[in-house]
């Protein structure tokens, strides 16, 4: 549906397939290392989107609408810091077995009327949003049935995909009038974006690049205006977190229906394309180094929108995550990174001591680690990509203003703790090392 609405993401998903083909050629051990652990066919297909809701209804029924699928709210990202009047969390499969089976999020913010200071407006926006219903009712009837059946079958599934899709899908005619819309956007861009439609259409689409940098620098070439910078972090051998970037939001067509019934046509600029590479999630010590960095790298050079400065500020990152260690030894050695253990072909056939340290497994060759992939999102990167489909002039400042609790209640859940998520994958890779060692042992 997005690729026949987003013409342009059509283009990014062939630049996409076309670099990843290449890099895998170029690289067999990768292409090997690929087939052992995700699916190869489908590493260029999407890994996110995201959608920017009105209301705590929205909200909530967003979060049952998602369960059905396997999806539920990781992280709490707050926007406002960087500009943007939304606070979001990730909707995602949770589970390795989900996880490998699709793993596809779903970033979804909510509005902060509460963040805009034009009262009168706020209330208009308030109402305009309290009357709409971006749920159909039969998607509504069937997150019912699926929550009381814990599960639905083969054709209810069907129709309950068709239905939730209209949820997603673009409307070209705005709920309200062009003086309004003019208003909204006034306040900012974002507040028109929500407020306008009759529904959350979906703003993005990402897939997997096995080549970022590769992909940021043909866009141009296909005819695709790329935002500035990649956000995240630089280019590194063993990659760390998510980098990604994406194309500007294109200006599309949009009626608005004025009291006396006459249409005028407008614009709207808000649908863009994006992608992502992802490298290993950080402990809390590994994502304060990762955060000092990175205010570091802004410190010299900031990125300006229009690019003009985009190669000092690549330069600046890179030097300035020098003191990021490269190595998987050395990001475990300091405590930096969540790695997932497995016992090496020595460890299998030998009968270890279970009670030893893992380094000491490690050490003595009995155990192996791999990195554990980053599965979340970075409030930063994500303020960047806001940013640069907002309008690159609309920088606007609010105060830091987190709310979890009240985000959370609006909800009607806590969110997960990535950290303390990644934290538990890791500690039970190890107490299945450990089971098998004292297994052997007995
Ligand atoms: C979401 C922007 C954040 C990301 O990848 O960090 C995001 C939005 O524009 O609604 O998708
Ligand atoms: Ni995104």
């Amino acid at each position: 549906m997005y690729r026949t609405e987003v013409p342009a993401y059509g283009t990014l998903m062939d630049i996409v397939a076309r670099v990843n083909t290449a890099t895998l050629n170029a690289d067999p051990a990768l292409k090997h290392r690929l087939e052992e652990t995700d699916s190869l066919e489908r590493v260029s297909e999407e890994r996110h989107g995201a959608i920017r809701l009105g209301t705590a209804a929205e909200l909530a029924m967003m979060r049952r609408v998602f369960a059905v699928m396997g999806m539920f709210p990781v992280g709490y990202y707050d926007l406002s810091e960087a500009g943007v009047p939304v606070h979001s969390t990730a909707f995602r499969p949770v589970g390795d077995a989900a996880l490998k089976r699709n793993p596809f999020r779903v970033f979804t913010s909510l509005l902060r009327l509460d963040l805009i200071a034009d009262e009168a407006l706020r209330a208009e926006a308030e109402t305009i949003l309290q009357k709409r219903q971006i749920f159909t009712a039969s998607a509504a009837e069937l997150t019912e049935k699926a929550e009381q059946q814990g599960g639905l079958d083969a054709d209810d599934a069907k129709r309950f995909v068709a239905e939730v899709l209209e949820t997603f899908r673009w409307h070209n005619q705005a709920k309200i009038d062009l003086a309004m819309y003019k208003r909204l956007h006034d306040a900012h861009r974002l507040v028109a974006d929500v407020v306008s439609f009759k529904g959350p259409h979906i703003n993005h689409l990402t897939p997997r690049t096995l080549d970022i940098d590769e992909v940021q620098r043909l866009m141009p070439e296909y005819g695709i205006a790329p935002k500035a910078v990649v956000e995240g972090p630089p280019s590194r051998r063993c990659a760390i977190l998510l980098r990604q970037t994406s194309f500007k939001a294109l200006e599309e067509a949009v009626s608005f229906q004025d009291a006396d019934g006459t249409w005028q046509q407008g614009t709207h600029t808000a649908r863009f394309g994006e992608i992502e590479s992802r490298g290993i999630a950080l402990t809390p010590k590994g994502r304060g180094l990762y955060d000092k960095l990175l205010t570091e790298s802004r410190k010299v050079v900031r990125p300006a929108a229009d690019g003009s400065n985009a190669r000092a500020y690549e330069k600046a990152l890179a030097d300035a995550f020098v003191p990021f260690p490269d190595s998987w030894a050395e990001i475990r050695d300091q405590g930096l990174g969540y790695f997932r253990y497995s016992l090496t072909p020595k460890g299998r056939s030998t009968i270890g001591s279970a009670d030893v340290s893992i380094d000491q497994l490690v050490a003595d060759g009995l155990v192996c680690f791999d990195p554990i992939v980053y599965e979340d999102f970075l409030p930063v990167s994500a303020a960047g990509i806001f940013q640069s489909n907002l309008g690159d002039e609309a920088a606007q400042e609010f105060a830091a203003n987190p709310n979890q609790q009240r985000f959370e209640r609006d909800l009607g859940a806590s969110v997960l703790n990535e950290f303390d998520h990644y934290a538990g994958i890791e500690a039970q890779s190890i107490a299945e090392c450990r089971a098998l060692l004292s297994a052997a042992q007995a």
